[in-house]
Order: C-alpha cells, then sequence, then structure tokens
C-alpha cells in the first residue's frame, strides 16, 4: 500500500519555549495544500517574501500552487512530539496522495512517534489567506477605473505544436505558444513588432504606469480554482470572487485599495474574478501564467512586454552566437517541444 511505501517522517527539533519561524512553500505540480501543526498554531508573518501585520491562522492554513508563506510557532506545550501535517484540499482542485507527515520533536531523547490519527482537513473556501502588508502602499481608485482591462480565461480552442492541434487553456482569450528558438527578446532585439498571436504579448511601452487587469473566467468554462503567477513582480491584488462576473461600473467599490494584499500568486477563484494591479517599474519580458503545472502547458498565460525600450539587451556579437549554438542544438534535441513550450 501506500502507507507502507512511505519514507519515516522527517524529524525536527524543536525545544520548549522556543519561537520558530517556517518558511512554507507548495511546490505541486497540482495540489494546492493545507498545513497545520498539531497543538500549536501559526503566526503568518510574510507572504511570497512581502512582510505582512502578523497574523493568527485559525487551524489549517491553505497555501496555493507556487504561494510561499513564512509562519511563527512557539514550542509552548507539554514536551513531546507533535505532527505537522500536510493535505490536499480536494475541493480546490485535482487530489493526489495527502497525508504528508513531519515530527516535531521537544526532546531529543524521547523518539516515541506521536500517536498516528488521522485528520481529515475541514472543507475550505479557495481563496488566500488574507494578508495586510507591513509596509503600505495604496492603488489609485481613479486610474483603476479608466484604465483596468479584461483578460478572459477558459477552455476551447487552441494551437497547433509539432502538428497537433490542441484544446487549450487561454488567458487573454489567446492560448499561449511560445517557439523556443525564436525568444520575445529576440523580436526586440531585431526591432520587430510582429510577434505571433499565440506569443500573447501584452505591450506596456511606458515604464512607471500603473497596469490594472481584471482576470474573469468565461462563462461555461471547468469550475477550476487557478492560482496566478506574475514574473517579476509583486501585484497588488484588489479583490477576487468565485461565480461572478466582475462588473468595473457596479462592482468597484468591492475592491481594496487601501493597501491591499501584495504577493505574486494569487487565487482566481472558480467561474469567478480576480483583479489585480500592478506598476511598470522592471522593463522586460515577463510571464503571468496559471501555477498548475498542466494549465501553462497548455497555454493559460500571458507575457507582459514591459517598457521595452529601456531593456538592457546583450551586445549584437553575444546575442547572435548564443542563438545560433542554441539553434544547433535544438535541431537534434532528444525532447523536443510538445506543448506551449512553457
Ligand atoms: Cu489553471
Amino acid at each position: 500500500s501506500q502507507t507502507e511505501r512511505r519514507p519515516a517522517a522527517p524529524v525536527l527539533d524543536t525545544q520548549a519555549a522556543e519561537k520558530h519561524r517556517l518558511r512554507l512553500i507548495n511546490t505541486s505540480v497540482d495540489s494546492h495544500m493545507l498545513v497545520k501543526l498539531d497543538g500549536h498554531s501559526f503566526s503568518v508573518i510574510e507572504a511570497d517574501f512581502i512582510p505582512v501585520e502578523e497574523s493568527a491562522v485559525d487551524g489549517w492554513l491553505l497555501i496555493a500552487i507556487g504561494q510561499r508563506y513564512d509562519v511563527v510557532f512557539e514550542a509552548n506545550q507539554t514536551s513531546g512530539n507533535y505532527w505537522f501535517r500536510a493535505e490536499v484540499a480536494t475541493e480546490c482542485g485535482s487530489v493526489s496522495n495527502g497525508n504528508g507527515r513531519a515530527i516535531f520533536r521537544y526532546d531529543a531523547s524521547d523518539t516515541s512517534t506521536p500517536e498516528d490519527t488521522t485528520e481529515t482537513p475541514p472543507t475550505v473556501e479557495c481563496i488566500d489567506f488574507p494578508t495586510i502588508p507591513y509596509w503600505k502602499q495604496s492603488v489609485d481608485k481613479d486610474d483603476f477605473a479608466q484604465q483596468a482591462k479584461t483578460l478572459s480565461t477558459g477552455f476551447g480552442e487552441g494551437v497547433t505544436v509539432n502538428g497537433e492541434s490542441l484544446l487549450l487553456w487561454h488567458l487573454n482569450t489567446t492560448a499561449m505558444s511560445i517557439h523556443w528558438d525564436k525568444p520575445t527578446l529576440g523580436y526586440v532585439f531585431n526591432g520587430s513588432t510582429s510577434y505571433p498571436q499565440e506569443y500573447d504579448v501584452i505591450e506596456i511601452p511606458n515604464e512607471g504606469v500603473w497596469t490594472y487587469w481584471v482576470i474573469q473566467q468565461v462563462s461555461g468554462s471547468p469550475p477550476i480554482t487557478h492560482p496566478i503567477h506574475l514574473h517579476g513582480h509583486d501585484f497588488f491584488v484588489l479583490g477576487h470572487q468565485a461565480s461572478s462576473t466582475f462588473d468595473a461600473s457596479s462592482m468597484i467599490d468591492q475592491l481594496n485599495f487601501d493597501n491591499p494584499p501584495r504577493r505574486d500568486t494569487a487565487t482566481l477563484p472558480a467561474s469567478g474574478w480576480l483583479v489585480l494591479a500592478f506598476p511598470a517599474n522592471n522593463p522586460g519580458s515577463w510571464l503571468m501564467h496559471c501555477h498548475i503545472a498542466w494549465h501553462i502547458s497548455e497555454g493559460l498565460g500571458v507575457q507582459f512586454l514591459e517598457a521595452k525600450n529601456q531593456i538592457v539587451l546583450p551586445d549584437e556579437g553575444q546575442f547572435t552566437s548564443q542563438c545560433s549554438s542554441w539553434k544547433q542544438y535544438t535541431a537534434n534535441m532528444a525532447f523536443p517541444q510538445i506543448d506551449s513550450g512553457l
């Protein structure tokens, strides 16, 4: 059985009255995770590397795929051995084996194993733990009202890769697909703007401007939670709602512009919307994608080509020689591209 093949739970030492900081990351491909330490409570102090006001977790902490939390706990219980548990949040997506276990041990000489109880985590809403950034920053509501753009996401017709046409996830109505030997920065290097449609390039020409994105699950798409991750930035999470269509004219007051959560991975609820903002303060080509590995493999992403005139490019000789080495390699590579390339 699965249990018999499971390796022994790792043991982590602690001592009475010690405080510990745990850096938690959900590295899974397809499962939202719930974690807890029996008999102890966690305080969240950081979300995706953003320091936040200390906030107690009531029981299990939900971690979406790709998210990180730093939590603190105090060894304030009877000296002994306690299970640290990681279980799959079954209502938030696909279910693989749960029952991840470690042991926190107060006394190195007490090597007993805690009683092997199974705990089924409670049913959770698949939304992010609410955080308040420690360093306060606000977002301009009027600017949002004027500039917000919608990126619709769903499941539908896709693109052809190596002769196979695929049904794909899309964001911004296009399933993203990249040709490995034609990087976006190559277009920038050549001064070309003829990006293929499937590159799903969204240009943000000017450095310093704020951008606002309503990510909307289109009606009829499968009711699935997507963890949305942005490279190169922390975004401001202005709001989210499951089973809903965002209407800026009537729902803007549901958004939080006053020091909203700031992070780089946030949950797009099933059949609903997620509203994000970020300033274009990092020139480059940056991917925003669903962190479910299969979904970005199937195209659920866009790229922001940000302040391209400010991007520091390599010199021509270096660029040309590296591209030509890469093309030689890809001509005979053992594992050719079979998906979005991402
Ligand atoms: Cu997804």
